[in-house]
């Protein structure tokens, strides 16, 4: 395949021609599907109309109704271009695809029985060729002609304009979307599907009818989708003071599908993962992440739809902005610590571990090549952590404000990260200049805290300093806008007031301080005794907190701290503080009464279970490893981590066992004290079975083999699976031989033994890739079985690097199949560097053997590079 070329965000150029409207007519075939897409052009300035078209078998080319002969235009691989046009045009293409051999899931596709398309980001020039880039925003009608048999529903985007019979068994609707927009926004479904269907009428009085297309037999499963459709359009008006636009909003899920769903205007197609939920088949988590997917797709209707990017490298103006939207939908509709939590290890653990790799990027990215590439954890999730600083920064109010003049600039267009700023600056009447960084400059800052008591004055002396790690192409950094919220504590835990021209009171009920300097210092006064500060609360800037740890005053903070995150955080910070020393002395680790007697209070202390399964989950292996740029001692962490577990198991088993006894919830309770209550059994359970294994074994059998609620069936599964227990293989059969018919609950078997740290786990997972059950076809086995085995370091990185061939050859028939998927799981080869000499061979000798392949896509090739570069 010809090397791709990088392109620059500072190389942008408006295209010469636009695209107003595009009719598009389907004939839909498994091997030969016909498009017709007849584009009314314009032209905006010089130069010829340069059309993107990828796979495409071009049967002809006409402008105005007169037919171009070959010569007329140039065509090659990727383009078809055609000077010496008029400034406006009708142009009329005929292409020819074949949906059937489309196995990267990208353009128009099959999933199962029915046809599908996935189009962001460049996918829509797989179906036809088109100016295929966001700022060309058109308006679409579609027609599709489907044997109707096969396919008895025909959907596109916008509102259903007609439908009727055709000859030979087949049927046609045309549909209309009237919302200018980009082709990477273009939706087709046809198949056959059970649908339930709903209203909502919007506070501007609109009434719209609401579907959710689902497989055949799986209707039930589909209400949960439908209830978090509504509450999502609801918490969007009352929040963001923002109503839905079109009559209809439909949602398809498909079992094949590369990411977790698609925003497709008015037609959102959905990995089946995010929309099919029982309290049989799917956990609370899942149950958690359906409404919030839900909820993403659907705010993309404003932040994405109507407000859509300029170019790709502007991504983060929409993901970062919806992702912090979802946060903020789960959080309002659930409990806020525990979301924030699962944000803040997502962060610490995926995120920081980008931001220290080859492929470290800013959220806005200035060098691309394959823009698959680039939906990452630092676009979405690091951009939505630089959404939520400037929320802080600006209160509730002041960011709506800024929102609604984002809106009242620039609805019904395509524009920048820069437009989104300029509008919070410009509605709050502040100077953003240096928050801009936060756009620019990539890895993650390291904030370094160090306080001096004076006990003769009652002053405390703090110094701040902030530095961020040189990144790929990016080595001087400037100090960025840091918003550190921290609350001051006395010795026996009560809140103390404090007074500084630089603090000022958070409506969160933190102190506020805004770091803007490399390093600055400031004094307290007024203390009688030494005081003990809670840094970063809520973890209020995306930087990595240096600082010398006493483990009493996290002891103090665990116990008494009012915010549950900062709670939460102290626990994590005694488990660190341990873990870490135990690392140094190779892994042998005895823990501290003081952490001992803090984790007892805590587990007998009313709060929240939920929050409590969240203290009694250690920092992982991965979240370890990010402590060591070089060298991971990997044999030190996994025995420093098996050491805490099975010791806090033996110290707290009475503790664990009593509460298990009292923790109980009805199977079909979905309320949020239910699943806080099955959170906690599960570890408790956990705990249990480490320090009594042969005392726990039958009940874990029980629970993981009963079926009634799944989040009961994985917890015992994992358990097993995890901690070997010796009915583990009867469980996992039976588990199998219970779920092997439901895709979707086999992958939790897939996953609970990819992500086993055990003497047997690579082998397994290596035979489960021949189990009949599993595919490489099918993205969601893929990363239940590989991608979970990918993130399971100390498997992954065993010193045989029978876990590197095991994956290796797994991404060499992806690269053929689905180049998007073998691309994720290439991740933890990148970082070779961070490990010994020996592990650096295998790892390198692994990327070499990749990069000589002859087809080697893109997606792979430019991760590879940058990886054997740096
Ligand atoms: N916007 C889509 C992601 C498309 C991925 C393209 N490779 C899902 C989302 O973020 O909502
Ligand atoms: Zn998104």
């Amino acid at each position: 395949m010809a090397h791709k070329q990088a392109k620059y965000r500072s190389d942008y150029r408006a295209p010469a021609f636009t695209i107003d409207t595009v009719e598009l007519d389907f004939d839909l075939h498994d091997n030969a599907t016909r498009v017709t897409s007849v584009l009314g052009v314009r032209r905006l300035g010089p130069g010829a109309l340069e059309l993107d078209g990828e796979q495409l078998k071009l049967i002809s080319v006409a402008v105005d109704d007169v037919e171009l002969d070959a010569d007329a235009y140039i065509l090659n691989e990727h383009q078809l271009i055609i000077s010496d046009l008029p400034d406006e045009c009708t142009l009329t293409l005929v292409t020819e695809i074949n949906p059937s051999a489309n196995s990267a899931l990208e353009g128009l596709y099959k999933s199962g029985g029915a046809f599908c398309t996935q189009c962001e980001a460049e996918g829509f020039r797989r179906i036809t060729y088109y100016v295929d880039r966001p700022d060309v925003l058109a308006v679409f009608t579609t027609r599709i002609t489907a044997d109707a048999r096969q396919f008895p529903y025909l959907l596109s985007n916008g509102n259903l304009q007609q439908q009727g019979e055709c000859e030979n068994g087949r049927h046609f609707a045309i549909w209309h979307d009237p919302h200018p927009k980009p082709a990477y926004l273009f939706a087709l479904v046809a198949g056959d599907f059970d649908r339930l269907q709903d209203t909502y009428t919007t506070t501007e009085g609109r009434d719209v009818c609401l579907e959710v297309f689902v497989d055949k037999g799986n209707l039930s499963r589909a209400e949960y989708a439908m209830v978090s459709l509504k509450k999502a359009m609801q918490w969007d008006e009352e929040r963001f003071g923002l109503a839905y636009d079109l009559d209809r909003y439909m949602i398809v899920a498909v079992d094949f599908f590369n990411m977790g769903a698609m925003e497709n205007k008015g037609l959102n197609i959905f990995n089946s993962k995010y929309v099919l939920a029982d309290q049989n088949t799917a956990t609370d988590w899942d149950f958690i992440h359906v409404e919030s997917v839900i909820g993403h797709e659907y705010f993309h209707n404003w932040t994405g739809n109507r407000i859509t990017c300029r170019d790709w490298f502007q991504l983060s103006l929409k993901e970062g902005l919806t992702v912090f939207r979802d946060q903020e939908f789960s959080s309002d509709l659930g409990s806020r610590a525990v979301h924030r939590i699962d944000a803040i290890r997502v962060m610490r653990s995926h995120q920081f571990n980008e931001d220290a790799s080859p492929m470290a990027h800013p959220i806005r990215p200035d060098k691309v090549v394959e823009m698959n590439n680039f939906y990452t954890v630092t676009v979405y999730n690091k951009g939505a952590e630089v959404i939520r600083m400037l929320h802080t920064i600006l209160g509730e109010e002041g960011f709506q404000r800024g929102m609604q003049r984002y809106r009242q600039r620039h609805d019904g267009q395509a524009v920048t990260c820069e437009d989104f700023v300029a509008a919070m600056e410009a509605a709050n009447d502040v100077d953003l200049s240096q928050f801009r960084r936060w756009y620019s400059q990539a890895g993650t800052p390291v904030v370094n805290i160090t306080e001096r008591y004076d006990a003769s004055t009652g002053e405390l002396t703090i110094r701040c300093q902030q530095q961020t790690p040189a990144t790929p192409g990016q080595t001087d950094k400037a100090p960025v806008v840091i918003p550190l919220l921290f609350s001051v504590f006395d010795a026996r835990g009560q809140r103390l007031a404090v007074e500084h021209e630089a603090i000022k009171r958070h409506e969160s009920g933190s102190e506020l301080l805004v770091l803007d300097q490399a390093e600055c210092e400031f004094t307290l006064s007024g203390f009688a005794k030494r005081p003990i500060i809670a840094w970063l609360e809520n973890f209020s800037a995306p930087v990595k907190l240096e600082r010398e740890v006493a483990l009493d005053d996290y002891a103090l903070l665990l116990a008494h701290a009012e915010q549950e995150v900062t709670r939460w955080e102290a626990a994590q910070q005694m488990y660190l503080h341990v873990l870490l020393q135990a690392v140094e002395q190779g892994g042998a680790l005895t823990l501290p009464q003081g952490l001992l007697n803090a984790l007892r209070q805590a587990l007998q202390a009313p709060l929240d279970n939920a929050l409590k399964a969240l203290i009694f989950t250690p920092p992982s292996a991965e979240e370890l490893s990010e402590y060591y740029s070089s060298d991971v001692p990997l044999a030190a962490i996994e025995k420093a981590g098996k050491a805490l577990r099975q010791q806090l198991a033996l110290a707290l088993q009475p503790d664990f066992a009593a509460l298990f006894d009292q923790l109980q919830a009805s199977d079909d309770d979905l309320s949020g004290p239910a699943m806080a209550t099955r959170a906690m059994a599960n570890r408790c359970l956990y705990f249990l079975a480490y320090a009594a294994p042969q005392q726990y074994a039958d009940l874990i059998a029980k629970r993981a083999t009963r079926r009634g609620n799944m989040t009961v069936q994985q917890g015992a599964l994992e358990i097993a699976v995890h901690l070997e227990l010796p009915n583990r293989d009867n469980i996992l059969a039976s588990f199998l031989e219970q779920w092997q018919a439901t895709p979707l609950v086999m992958d939790k078997w897939f996953a609970a033994q990819a992500s086993a740290v055990t003497a047997t786990t690579v082998n397994e997972v290596q035979q489960l890739t021949d189990h009949s059950l599993f595919t490489l076809r099918n993205p969601n086995r893929v990363y239940a079985l590989l991608a979970t085995f990918c993130r399971n370091s100390l498997r992954f990185h065993q010193a045989d690097g029978a876990g590197y061939r095991l994956v290796l050859d797994v991404i060499k028939q992806l690269n053929n199949l689905n180049p998007q998927v073998a691309a994720r799981l290439i991740t933890p080869f990148l970082q070779w560097r961070r490990y010994d000499a020996k592990r650096q061979e295998q790892l390198k000798s692994c990327l070499s053997e990749l990069q000589q392949l002859d087809d080697l896509a893109p997606d792979l090739a430019e991760k590879i590079a940058s990886a054997l570069e740096s």
